[in-house]
């Protein structure tokens, strides 16, 4: 049985500010750029150059047929020192709202995905005391000056991962390694989009609107034991899971912080959610405290596991916590030929179809090849292809599918046959993983 039928769900694709823009040199992921450590040199002032070549790309999400549209806007534009905004800024994200809703396409904001304004990073950023209220200040500003044009917004994007690769394993910004400093920064995170979440209604409520929907885009993996009869293997991927992903699920969308997490003062249990934002990549397998690859498993191009069952998983154990819609903010994949794209697209969303979870919406990541941090301009994950230099995009194939997927809003024989059934997925990874990037030395 190779066709579907999806119902009730918007198909839509996923990016980020500081992944596409380009021409912005006042965060931290440029500063990261600076000292070197980008894999392949290549810097996020490039990108995509979407601050200037959005109406293309826009118009482009139009003719694929796309019905919702995940973005984020950066910080670092928008405040560009601390306690002054930028209108210029503001009216530029004004128009891309704008647009995207003079052309049927439904927009999901996020405010917050891995980048913070220089000063920002400078003052020690969600480890700082005042961090809190000055994201809040930051949001309160953004919602007032869009709340017109966008009602669904995530706060923040994958809290765990920011701290974990940030504050953990010292790759990303600020490059720190302590154990302590990652579980206040997902504190501190968690508090902060829980703080957002009434105030983000209250401002629409002000503008006359009833219809806002907040939620955070939550990475979840699939943790299995490496062997599934070692006990020692159980524990561990449980305890992985608890550590990772459930205790921050906790405290972001019921207030509750419970060990390792700090208490936070300012919040109290209650419901902080009005969807869950799920972003699914991959499983790990687990036979210790570090992630695992089961060998012989189909990969991607940068060694993840592919594995479809592991999206359903994730989403049913976040829902039988905190029922609400889901939306898949994010699932794609790293194919640099585009060879496995379209099989990867047509089983987990053949998973989804199956399912009987209220699955809402999935954005796939993501739209276009972009700026994929550690990795550079050197893992391709999007729909359209992206020739860096000339900045030329071309729809590949798996795009192709994508649109007919959503033309259907499902998949027949025919389409199956057409894009996905001869495809098969590599099982070695092609380029190296992020964890073991060395980086290039000071570069600006
Ligand atoms: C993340 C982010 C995206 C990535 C994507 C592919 O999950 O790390 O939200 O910014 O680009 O996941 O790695």
């Amino acid at each position: 049985m190779a066709s579907f039928q999806l119902r009730d769900i918007l198909l839509g694709v996923a990016t980020a500010a500081t992944q596409i823009e380009g021409g912005d040199t006042n965060n931290s992921w440029y500063d990261w750029y600076c000292q070197g450590k980008i894999k392949d040199g290549s810097s996020p002032l490039r990108a995509t150059d979407h601050a200037r070549l959005w109406p293309e790309d826009f118009d482009r999400m139009r003719d694929m047929g796309v019905k919702t549209y995940r973005m984020s806007v950066e910080w670092s534009r928008i405040e560009p020192e601390k306690g002054r905004f930028d209108d210029t800024a503001l009216a530029q994200y004004r128009a891309m709202l704008q647009r995207l809703n003079d052309l049927g396409i439904r927009p999901l904001l996020t405010l917050h995905h891995f980048t913070n304004p220089l000063w920002f990073e400078q003052m020690g950023a969600f480890e700082h005391p005042d961090s809190t209220s000055l994201f809040l200040r930051y949001a309160a500003t953004v919602v007032r000056a869009l709340g017109d044009l966008v009602s669904d917004f995530v706060t923040i994007n994958e809290p765990n991962v920011y701290a974990v690769q940030g504050y953990l394993y010292g790759l990303w910004p600020p490059g720190r390694r302590s154990l302590a400093a990652t579980w206040r920064v997902m504190a501190r995170l968690a508090e902060c989009h829980v703080r957002a979440y009434p105030m983000i209604h209250q401002i629409r409520k002000g503008m006359g609107r009833t219809d806002t929907q907040v939620g955070v885009a939550h990475h979840m993996r699939a943790f299995s034991p490496l062997n599934p009869k070692n006990p020692w293997h159980r524990l561990c991927a449980r305890l992985l899971s608890t550590l990772f992903q459930d205790r921050l699920a906790q405290a972001m969308l019921g207030g509750h912080f419970r060990f390792p997490l700090p208490k936070s003062k300012a919040v109290k249990p209650g419901a902080y959610y009005d969807f869950l934002g799920i972003n699914y990549y991959t499983r790990s397998s687990v036979r210790g405290f570090a992630d695992h690859v089961r060998p012989g498993v189909p990969v991607n191009d940068l060694g993840w596991e592919i594995w479809p069952e592991g999206l359903i998983a994730c989403a049913r154990s976040l829902y039988k916590a905190f029922p609400a819609p889901i939306y898949i903010t994010e699932n794609g994949t790293c194919d640099l030929e585009d060879t496995f794209r379209s099989r990867f697209i047509y089983e987990h969303l053949a998973a989804i179809a199956a399912s009987d979870l209220p699955i809402r919406r999935y954005y796939h990541w993501c739209f276009a090849d972009n700026f994929e941090w550690l990795e550079g301009e050197s893992a391709r994950f999007g729909l359209v292809h992206v020739d860096f230099a000339t900045q030329q995009r071309t729809v590949k194939r798996s795009g192709r599918f994508y649109a007919a997927l959503i033309q259907q809003n499902g998949c027949d024989e025919a389409l199956y046959e057409t894009y996905a059934a001869n495809q098969s997925y590599p099982s070695r990874a092609r380029i190296g993983t992020s964890k073991k990037s060395p980086g290039t030395g000071r570069i600006c």
